[in-house]
Parts: structure tokens; C-alpha cells; sequence
């Protein structure tokens, strides 16, 4: 096992890292900006080290300042977190080239699932189910008009190194796809550098079911069941559960042994996602995120699992700490994102945390590098807590969620508590029948089209 570890990375995700390190006797250097030198991940890591100002590209993005880092405290492996570098494949070559271990999938993996069309044949080829549509890219408008045909409209054009939500373009018929493939590829090319696209049928009221996988990189894999982060707004998620309400537990054991089949299949390594859009009791493959992600604490609940833990354990070489068999769910876990963030608009708050407190008490677990005092930087990401709550079912999670919600203080910035509250009073939140589109239909209709 390693004895020490560097975190690349900031905020409640970087805690969340040394926490589990320092429950398994590892020692932990925390990387920080000028603009983080009073953060909580400074604070709690054994040491830390300064990597640059305070824009991302010259400090959390800085490849050799995370380095160089590295080989001053002589950290052996690196957790990346999400963002950031996690799913950057040079980055990890680099790091392994100069002999730290990646904590995560090997670079060909990363590579291989950030570029969305190889993803798509990725995983069609190991038996994931995938929407239908062009066969890899689409070179020219006559072929997208062919694809459109054959599958009929609505359709929609994806940019290969786009992937969550960025660089799409719907299209209902021929005239509109002209204006649509067109502009998706201009779009991808200025945006990405690169302007392949595909087309897929567009899929109009599914939800967003995402598989999370583990595999220890020597060919077995497991699956921890399905997320359903179907409410988001602009492609980001604000409220996610586990289990997904309507997922059946034969969908799930089906869709899971497929996953982890691919996964085992793949040799991978590590925590990943495979997300999915289900629509009329089928799923259709998307995207792979080949990182821990965001709302990894709702699979943790129910599965009473530790899984960044688990990560270390595999890129260190050991196994698993548990089999397919051990994972069974207890209860129902939803997560919801608190952001310094002014609703409706969405505006970022930062500012200084004038008073904070925590909820608690039974099943509540708040991930957050907040204090009182704490002065939220303007140069990152809005997310400032992760309320998580477990309860025995989903209506207990949910009155455990509101109560829990009423006893957070946090006093100084705006944040998207307030739209918590509102969302648990609705019919659609408290049944679950909600879609990929219900939340921004129901806040157009609240607080009027922004
Ligand atoms: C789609 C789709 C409908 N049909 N693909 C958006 C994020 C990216 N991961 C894929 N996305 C979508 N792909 C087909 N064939 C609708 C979306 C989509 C969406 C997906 C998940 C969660 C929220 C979403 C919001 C708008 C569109």
C-alpha cells in the first residue's frame, strides 16, 4: 500500500480523499492555488504545497507544477478527484512516465471513452445496449440525411469530443438538419478542435440512469447498481438518488452483470460510470465517465461501501474488498448539490460564510470543505456542499432530506437551498416521475423563462 498520496485537487472532493486515506494509514499532500492557501483541504491534508495563482490553467490544470509537487513531498500515486485532470489521458501518461501511479483507469481507457464515438463502438462491441444511429462519424450532410432517413426524425448531432451536453444539435426534418449539421460541426470544430460528429434518434422524454462500475484492472469487475440523475438544469445535476425509482431489480441485475461484463471484459481499472438514457423500460448507452463522480456518496449509501477507498486499494494492486454476491442495497440515498449560487438565475455567490451549520443526526452526511468565515474564491466551480441523506425507502429519505435541509445555516452568500425546499413540495419529486426535461420545464414555470 502506498504510504502517501497527493490529492489534485480542491474543495469537498479533495476532504472526501483524505479522509479515506487517512483511514487507511495513508499520508496525504494537498495541492492548493494562492486563492485556496486558507482552504479546508489545506488544513486537513498532512502537508500541502502551493502550485500557482489562482486561474485553473496555471494551478489545478498546471501538469508540471502537480508534478513537480509530487516529487518534492514524494507522494507515489496522485488521486485526481473530478474535473480537473481526472479524465485528461496526457496527464496521465505523463504521471506515469515519471513513475507516480494514477489513481484511476490507464490512459488508453480514458482516451478511449473521452473520444465519443470510439466510446459508442467501445461499447457496442462488448454488448452494451446503445441508442441507434450512424455507424461511428458522419463525414457529410448527404450521409446524415441517409442516417436521418433510414431512422426517421427527431434526430440528434453529438460532437465525438463533446460528451456532457456539450456540442449537440437537434434536428425534427431535412431542413432543419441542414442548418443543425452544419452548425454542430462548425461549433465542434472551435469548441473542441475537432469537428467529427454523430448522429443518433433523439430520444424525447427519458431519464438519466448511470451504472456505476468498479473493476481492479486484472479482469474482474462488479457493478454498485444505477444513479438517477435525471433532474438537471443546463446539463448540470442538482438532485440525485439511488436506487433509481424506476428501475426494477431485474433491470438492474440485467443491465448491471452487462456493465460489469464490459468492464471485466476491458481489464479496467478503477470507479466508473456508464450512463444511460431509459426510455419505455430500455436503456441506450451515452457517454463513460472514467472518473469517481460527484454524486458517488448516494452509491455509498446503499450499498455501504467506501468507494474511494477501493479506488486507492486497486491502484495500489489489491483487490476488491467485496464480490458481486457481498453488494446488496439497503434503503434508498438522494443527494442534493448546494451551490453559492443565486436562484433563479443561477448567478455564482461567492463571497465570505458570514455563519455555517451542519445538519446531522441519523443517515445525513454532509461533504463540504465549508467553515464559518470561509471566504468562497470566484474562480471555481459554485459547489460548495454535498447534502447526502439515507433513509429505509425513498419517503424516508425524502422527510430526512427536508429535515435535514432545515437545519443547515449557511449565512453570507446566496446558494440553491431555498429551491431544495421547493422542489421536495412537488407532486413530481415526491413520486419520482420526473424526466431529463422536468426540471427546467417546472422552473420556466415558476420563475418565468430566463
Ligand atoms: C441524448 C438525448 C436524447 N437523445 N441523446 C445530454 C448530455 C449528454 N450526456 C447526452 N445528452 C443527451 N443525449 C439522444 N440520442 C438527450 C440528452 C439530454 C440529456 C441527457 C441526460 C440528462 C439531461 C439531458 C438534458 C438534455 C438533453
Amino acid at each position: 500500500m502506498f504510504k502517501k498520496i497527493l490529492i489534485a485537487n480542491r474543495g469537498e472532493i479533495a476532504l472526501r480523499v483524505i479522509r479515506a486515506a487517512r483511514e487507511m494509514g495513508i499520508e496525504t499532500v494537498a495541492v492548493h492555488s494562492t486563492a485556496d492557501a486558507d482552504a479546508m483541504h489545506v488544513r486537513m491534508a498532512d502537508e500541502s504545497v502551493c502550485i500557482g495563482p489562482p486561474t485553473s490553467t496555471n494551478s489545478y490544470l498546471s501538469i508540471p507544477s502537480i508534478i513537480s509537487a509530487c516529487e518534492i513531498t514524494g507522494a507515489e500515486a496522485i488521486h485526481p478527484g473530478y474535473g480537473f485532470l481526472s479524465e485528461n489521458a496526457n496527464f496521465v501518461q505523463i504521471v506515469e512516465d515519471h513513475g507516480i501511479k494514477f489513481i484511476g483507469p490507464s490512459a488508453d481507457h480514458i482516451r478511449t471513452m473521452g473520444d465519443k464515438i470510439t466510446a459508442k463502438e467501445t461499447a457496442k462491441a462488448l454488448g452494451i445496449p446503445c441508442v441507434p444511429g450512424s455507424e461511428g462519424g458522419v463525414p457529410d450532410l448527404d450521409a446524415a440525411k441517409k442516417v436521418a432517413a433510414d431512422m426517421g426524425y427527431p434526430v440528434i448531432i453529438k460532437a465525438t469530443a463533446g460528451g456532457g451536453g456539450r456540442g449537440m444539435k437537434v434536428a425534427q426534418s431535412d431542413k432543419e438538419l441542414e442548418n443543425a449539421f452544419r452548425t454542430a460541426r462548425s461549433e465542434a470544430k472551435s469548441a473542441f478542435g475537432n469537428d467529427a460528429v454523430y448522429i443518433e434518434k433523439y430520444l424525447t422524454t427519458p431519464r438519466h440512469i448511470e451504472v456505476q462500475v468498479f473493476g481492479d484492472g486484472k479482469g474482474n469487475a462488479v457493478h454498485l447498481g444505477e444513479r438517477d440523475c435525471s433532474l438537471q438544469r443546463r446539463h448540470q445535476k442538482v438532485f440525485e438518488e439511488a436506487p433509481g425509482p424506476c428501475i426494477s431489480e431485474k433491470e438492474r441485475a440485467e443491465i448491471g452483470a452487462i456493465c460489469a461484463n464490459a468492464i471485466a471484459k476491458m481489464g479496467y481499472e478503477g470507479a466508473g460510470t456508464i450512463e444511460f438514457l431509459y426510455e419505455n423500460g430500455a436503456f441506450y448507452f451515452i457517454e463513460m465517465n472514467t472518473r469517481l463522480q460527484v454524486e458517488h456518496p448516494v452509491t455509498e449509501g446503499i450499498f455501504g461501501v467506501d468507494l474511494v477507498r477501493e479506488q486507492i486499494r486497486v491502484a495500489s494492486g489489491l483487490p476488491l474488498s467485496f464480490t458481486q454476491d457481498d453488494l446488496q442495497i439497503n434503503g434508498h440515498a438522494i443527494e442534493v448539490r448546494i451551490n453559492a449560487e443565486k436562484v433563479p438565475q443561477f448567478s455564482p455567490c461567492p463571497g465570505k460564510i458570514t455563519q455555517y451549520h451542519a445538519p446531522g443526526g441519523l443517515g445525513v452526511r454532509m461533504d463540504s470543505a465549508l467553515y464559518d468565515g470561509y471566504r468562497i474564491p470566484p474562480y471555481y466551480d459554485s459547489l460548495i456542499a454535498k447534502l447526502i441523506v439515507h433513509g429505509r425507502d425513498r419517503p424516508e429519505a425524502l422527510a430526512r432530506l427536508k429535515r435535514a435541509l432545515s437545519e443547515l445555516i449557511v449565512d453570507g452568500v446566496d446558494t440553491t437551498v431555498p429551491l431544495f425546499h421547493e422542489l421536495l413540495d412537488q407532486e413530481a419529486v415526491q413520486t419520482g416521475q420526473y424526466n431529463i426535461h422536468w426540471l427546467e420545464h417546472w422552473l420556466n414555470a415558476t420563475y418565468g423563462k430566463a
